[in-house]
């Protein structure tokens, strides 16, 4: 017989390994795989490296099963699609788990689950565990996956190991994070976090699988365990809920992390901002999902002479130095951004990254191997499109070529515009802070907080419009999103602001932070007031003047913040109402105040920070003067 690798299962005997070497595994690793093995009997098992050969293997399998497809005009893409039942995050099925409630949720007075991270008992979570992981991975390969969030072997980043039964998240784990056997080593004799997932379609199949994604959507699960450092994910082969080290990791739990050691993990790009005399500011900003964070971060600048470069999209981690700057760095590898609607217009910079060693997902497609979304349209010379569902696609078509979350995964350095800073374990240091939303009505283009603290409460009362990042999205309402991170906090939500409120000390210096909405519409036309995209920059530029000491000292008062004077925005060339995008009305303010303590009442109860109590107050005086 041929000699070959196994893997000796306790209880169960030899699991064979078809590539890499369990004698590299460093023993807590070995064992995760070996009593993970027991628990969901995968056929083989597959240690990943990250190498372009494992991709390429990982390609044509999924192309092998009908789910991938190379794009001819680019080299080394791929277009993937979802099963049309597993397109987004799922927040409702989400989870954290702590053995106290309260560590994770705030105590509410009715029994309705909380907004921000939902708790479920270590009881309860064993329970729904047992009914789905044993057996789960039958018939299918285990790939182990090593990877990094953060620079490999630095102080701050963390170590994982995800275990999966998915070649599509291999496939997009590699460019996403930092996928390699340094991993292993920098684990050694320590701990790693502890990911598991399973598509919960073990084979043979006994159900249909459309798209042959493999899914289990009535099924699935995310769930956090904090104190043990590990993540559950079953059901789903989708971005947020299988690319485990993103959200769950580097957001979920890293938020918990940081919070016992005073740091914070963020849903934040991170730009470099440089004027045309050379000056170089760097910028984080939090927004939701599915508002324009990609944008802003590979944004081309309409003011001549500016430039911005990429430290990051989507996550951000950061602490102060000794030095009592905030430093802020980006722990992914990857971007994985929304598709659809990147033009050269509104997103030039994803065009440009995307020529090579991506994959997007359910985008459309065209005869002539090329990528396609809404916006592009105008760019089909007579090719035939196939749509994310796989059906033929022609102009003017009801249904949208690719879906509203359709994204594409490209790696952070094949960006022309990326900063040299980008992977540095430090970070950069910021200067200043910026939050949005999707506000139609209401909240000026851009206003400047009074203090850290009022700062911290305009980011806690972060509001903006539902979007496809997440289901259901069955609405466009407004829905509050505290700085962006609604779906991300990883515990207790009181605890969360009192932490934020915390960061001002002594000798620090304490970034200045923002409110700003692209996306206020005319009240009687509807129309969009503000142009957005490149032409942000002019905001971008005000705010950082506002941080320069000595430039633009003045500001207008509002009873919602600071705001610009007119002749200090630079708006030449442009046709706005400026009167419109400033607009503060009392009556609307009224309206945002009581909502916002109402949201707070129900989602703080008792735990509002007495800080963030004192906010409300103030703004209530504020507009009674008005
Ligand atoms: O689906 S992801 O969570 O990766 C993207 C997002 O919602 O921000
Ligand atoms: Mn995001």
């Amino acid at each position: 017989a041929l000699a070959q690798t196994v893997i000796l299962v306790d209880g169960l005997g030899p699991v064979p390994v078809v590539k890499g070497d369990p004698k590299l595994l460093p023993r807590k690793v070995l064992q995760f795989v070996a009593q993970k093995a027991f628990l969901m009997r995968p056929r083989a098992i597959y240690i990943c490296d990250g190498s372009i050969y494992e991709r390429d293997e990982m390609a044509r399998k999924l192309t092998a099963q009908g789910v991938l497809k190379k794009l001819g005009a680019y080299s080394d893409a791929y277009i993937a699609r979802t099963s049309p039942e597993d397109t987004a995050r799922v927040e409702a099925r989400t989870f954290v788990t702590t053995k106290s409630k309260k560590v994770t949720e705030t105590k509410k007075p009715d029994k309705g689950s909380s907004e921000i991270a939902r708790w479920m008992s270590p009881e309860q979570l064993s329970d729904e565990l047992d009914a789905r992981f044993p057996f789960c991975m039958r018939g299918r390969m285990m790939y182990v996956l090593p990877f990094s969030m953060g620079p490999i072997g630095c102080q701050f980043s963390k170590n994982c190991v995800q275990l999966t039964d998915s070649p599509y998240v291999v496939l997009v784990t590699r460019i996403m994070a930092r996928v390699s056997p340094a991993v292993l080593d920098a684990i050694g004799d320590g701990d790693f976090v502890k990911c598991i997932h399973s598509v919960g379609v073990p084979r043979p199949s006994v159900v249909k699988i459309p798209h042959n994604w493999p899914c289990a959507p009535s099924k699935l699960i995310i769930a956090h365990r904090m104190e043990k450092k590990e993540i559950w994910s079953f059901g789903s082969g989708y971005g947020g809920n299988s690319l485990l080290g993103k959200k769950c990791v580097a957001l979920r739990l890293a938020s918990s992390m940081g919070k016992a050691e005073g740091w914070l993990a963020e849903h934040m790009a991170i730009i470099s901002v440089t004027n045309p005399k050379g000056e170089e500011t760097f910028i984080a900003a939090g927004m939701p999902s599915g508002c324009g964070k990609t944008n802003l971060a590979l944004m081309k600048p309409a003011l001549p002479g500016w430039k911005i470069q990429l430290i990051g999209d989507d996550i951000a981690w950061m602490r102060f130095g000794k030095d009592g700057k905030l430093y802020a760095m980006n722990p992914e590898n990857g971007m994985f951004g929304i598709a659809a609607g990147s033009t050269d217009r509104t997103n030039p910079g994803a065009l440009t990254a995307l020529k090579r060693d991506f994959v997007v997902t359910n985008t459309a497609e065209t005869s002539d191997g090329r990528y396609l979304w809404q916006g592009l349209e105008d760019e089909i010379k007579g090719q035939e499109v196939t749509d994310w569902k796989g059906k033929a696609w022609k102009k003017g078509s009801k249904a949208p070529p690719a879906h509203a979350n359709s994204r594409f995964a490209v790696h952070c350095a094949d960006y022309p515009n990326i900063h040299p800073l980008w992977d540095s374990p430090k970070g950069v240091p910021i200067s200043a802070i910026i939050y949005g939303g999707r506000r139609p009505a209401g909240i000026p283009l851009v206003t400047e907080s009074f203090s850290w603290s009022h700062g911290v409460f305009l980011a806690a009362a972060l509001k903006s419009e539902a979007t496809a990042a997440s289901v259901p999205a069955a609405t466009s309402d407004l829905q509050h999103d505290p700085m962006g991170m609604r779906p991300f906090i990883g515990y207790n939500f009181g605890d969360y602001l009192k932490h934020w409120l915390s960061m001002e000390k002594p000798g620090r210096r304490m970034p200045k932070i923002f409110h700003v909405n692209w996306y206020r519409c005319h009240p009687v036309t509807g129309e969009l007031l503000w142009p957005g995209f490149g032409e942000n920059i002019r905001v971008l530029e005000w705010i950082i003047k506002r941080t320069t000491k000595g430039q633009y000292p003045a500001v207008l008062k509002s009873a919602y913040g600071y705001l610009p004077r007119q002749e200090d925005l630079s708006l030449c060339g442009l046709q706005v109402d400026f009167k419109e995008l400033f607009k503060v009305e009392k009556k609307f303010l009224e309206t945002e105040l009581k909502e916002t303590r109402d949201y707070f009442r129900a989602q703080l109860y008792k735990e509002t920070p007495a800080r963030i109590g004192i906010e409300l107050s103030e703004f209530e005086d504020r507009i009674t003067r008005m």
